[in-house]
C-alpha cells in the first residue's frame, strides 16, 4: 500500500504543513498540490463541497504526492466511510466532545477487528494500491477537532481513544467557545493559549501527534515552535483573498 507521508515525516522527528481546501473545485486544489504542501485538507463542514467535488479534488491531489486529508461535516459514519473509500489518507472529524464521540469515530474508519467501517474501497485502492483492506487500519490517519470548553475538560480521555491518531484544534471554535475570543482563526491571547498548551501537551502525553488549523504564517510559524506535528498554515481562499492587496497598491 501507499505508504502515508505523513506518518514518514513524524517518524523522522520532523513536522508537516498542510492547506486547507475550502473553494470546492477540482482544478483549484490540484493547483493547491502542486505547491509542495505535505498534506492538504477537502474541507466538507463549511465549504460549499459535495461528494462529487470532492472526489474530483481528491483524483486532482493524487496527480502529486500531497497527503489528501478530508475533514468530514459531522461525526457520522457514512460521511467518514464514504471519504476514505474515495481516498482520503486520514479523516478530521469536526466537534470530538467526549470520549464516547471519540471512539464513534475512530470505529467508523477502521475495518474488523478494531472498528465497523464497512468494505467497499473503490477510489482508495486505485489510489493506495490492492492491499488496502490489509493496511488500511495502520495507515489512514484518525483526526479528532478540539474545539470546545466540553472537549477540553475531557481532552486526556479523549487523547487515549486506542486507534486515534491526532488532537487538532480548531481555534476559532475553540475561542468562541470557551469566551476568549470572537472566533478568531489565528488567536495569540493568553487564555486561549493556556488551552491550546493544555491540547498539546495531552496529546503528547498519550503519544499522539497534535495539529492545529490557522491562516496566517506569523501564526503557523508560533504553533510550529511550541511543538505542533501539523499546521495549517492558510486556505486556498486566503490566498485568493490576497488580490484585494494587490487592488489597493494599485488602485488610482
Ligand atoms: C475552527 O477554527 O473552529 C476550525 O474548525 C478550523 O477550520
Ligand atoms: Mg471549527
Amino acid at each position: 500500500m501507499r505508504p502515508n507521508k505523513l506518518r514518514e515525516i513524524w517518524k523522522s522527528g520532523k513536522h508537516a504543513n498542510n492547506i486547507w481546501l475550502s473553494i470546492g473545485n477540482g482544478y483549484c486544489a490540484e493547483l493547491i498540490a502542486h505547491q509542495g504542501w505535505d498534506s492538504v485538507t477537502v474541507d466538507m463542514q463549511h465549504a460549499p463541497t459535495d461528494f462529487r467535488d470532492a472526489l474530483a479534488m481528491l483524483s486532482a491531489i493524487s496527480t502529486t504526492d500531497c497527503v489528501p486529508l478530508v475533514r468530514v461535516p459531522w461525526n457520522a459514519p457514512d460521511a467518514v466511510m464514504r471519504v476514505l473509500d474515495a481516498g482520503a489518507y486520514g479523516v478530521i472529524c469536526p466537534m470530538i466532545d467526549t470520549a464516547e464521540d471519540a471512539r464513534a469515530f475512530v470505529s467508523a474508519a477502521r475495518y474488523a477487528p478494531q472498528g465497523s467501517r464497512s468494505v467497499g474501497p473503490n477510489r482508495a485502492r486505485l489510489y493506495g494500491g490492492d492491499d488496502y483492506i490489509a493496511r488500511a487500519n495502520q495507515t489512514v490517519l484518525t483526526i479528532a477537532q478540539i474545539e470546545t470548553k466540553m472537549a477540553l475538560d475531557n481532552v486526556e480521555a479523549i487523547a487515549k481513544t486506542p486507534g486515534l491518531d491526532m488532537l487538532f484544534i480548531g481555534p476559532s471554535d475553540l475561542g468562541l467557545s470557551l469566551g476568549t475570543t470572537d472566533g478568531h482563526a489565528n488567536p495569540m491571547d493568553r487564555d486561549t493559549q493556556a488551552a491550546i498548551d493544555t491540547i498539546l501537551a495531552a496529546a503528547h502525553a498519550a503519544g499522539i501527534t497534535a495539529g492545529i488549523f490557522g491562516t496566517t504564517a506569523d501564526f503557523a510559524k508560533a504553533m510550529f515552535a511550541k511543538g505542533f506535528d501539523l499546521v495549517t498554515v492558510t486556505t486556498d481562499a486566503t490566498l485568493l483573498g490576497a488580490g484585494r492587496t494587490l487592488v489597493e497598491i494599485s488602485a488610482s
